[in-house]
């Protein structure tokens, strides 16, 4: 019987208040996994921790920012004592900075590239020798259509997330014999908080421009929903993809595949 459940197993999802961390992780929860999340201060974790309950989900949710390497030890140590040895890690926390790259400062390049790329990797270092003394782990990292495809304004974004994916690829390589899988998720254009400013209506109440570019460039022709990623993510956390390592799953109604609709 192919092994979808999560039964038994502790699921760590970092900035999962809301947005696609959230869906994810109550999908995980679905699944039967006990769901731990962070958030950057404590209102957000005390938002999820209601958004949570509010679905009948009980999760443990900790201040931590992913940047900060003892912060992240020292939460990850408290994870153990209460809660467990973290078995799937989902690097979900993630900021953009949509700025012309030669008008944009390296304080501001630098900070994406922390959050979305030093912080995985600081994230996956803190669990990965958890996960060796049990015998198992699964780490997902959330990639992106721009770990594939540039465009204007989000140099640091898909520096992050190329460098996201190669990061995932290495731990695959790496720690693969210790029978732990590292995949990562791409996700297309999801309607969530991140995107709200590329969706926002036109003063006219016309949609906004890049709104019909992605429609036109989706064969799906419809932005995602944070939901779509539930099923991908129970899929990549689960025993049912315990010999799919180094791969990054793109959820994004096709676009990688499209030239895109004819105007
Ligand atoms: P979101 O709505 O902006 O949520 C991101 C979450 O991460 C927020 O809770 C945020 O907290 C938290 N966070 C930010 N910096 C953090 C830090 N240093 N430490 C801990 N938590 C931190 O984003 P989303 O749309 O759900 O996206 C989630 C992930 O998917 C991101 O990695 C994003 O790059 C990726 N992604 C999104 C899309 C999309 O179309 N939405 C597509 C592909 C990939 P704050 O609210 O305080 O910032
Ligand atoms: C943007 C969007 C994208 C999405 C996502 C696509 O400004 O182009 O924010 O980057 O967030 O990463 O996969």
């Amino acid at each position: 019987m192919i092994n979808f459940s999560l039964e038994g197993k502790i699921a760590m999802v970092t900035g999962a208040s809301y947005g696609i961390g959230f869906a994810m992780a109550s999908a995980l929860a679905e699944a039967g996994a006990t769901i731990v999340f962070n958030d950057i201060n404590q209102d957000l974790v005390d938002k999820g921790l209601a958004a949570y309950k509010e679905k009948g989900i009980t999760a443990h949710g900790y201040v931590c920012d992913v940047t900060n390497e003892e912060q992240v030890y020292a939460t990850i140590a408290q994870i153990e004592k209460e809660v467990g040895v973290v078995d799937i890690l989902f690097n979900n926390a993630g900021i953009i900075k949509r700025i012309p790259m030669i008008e944009m400062s390296a304080k501001d390049f630098r900070q994406v590239i922390d959050i979305d790329l030093n912080g995985p990797f600081i994230m996956a270092k803190a669990v990965i020798p958890g996960m060796i003394k049990k015998g198992h782990g699964k780490i997902i990292n959330i990639c992106s259509m721009m770990s594939e495809l540039g465009r204007e304004t989000v140099s640091a974004y898909a520096a992050a997330k190329g460098g996201l994916k190669m990061l995932t690829r290495n731990i695959a390589s790496e720690y693969g014999e210790y029978n732990i899988q590292c995949n990562g998720i791409g996700p297309g254009y999801i309607a969530t908080p991140q995107t709200a400013p590329l969706r926002e209506k036109q003063a006219d109440g016309s949609p906004h421009p890049f709104d019909s570019f992605i429609i036109a460039k989706t064969p799906a022709a419809r932005w995602g929903t944070a939901e779509d990623l539930a099923g991908p993510a129970v899929f990549l956390a689960s025993e049912a993809s315990n010999f799919v390592n180094g791969h990054i799953l793109y959820v994004d109604g096709g676009i990688l595949a499209y030239i895109g609709k004819q105007p």
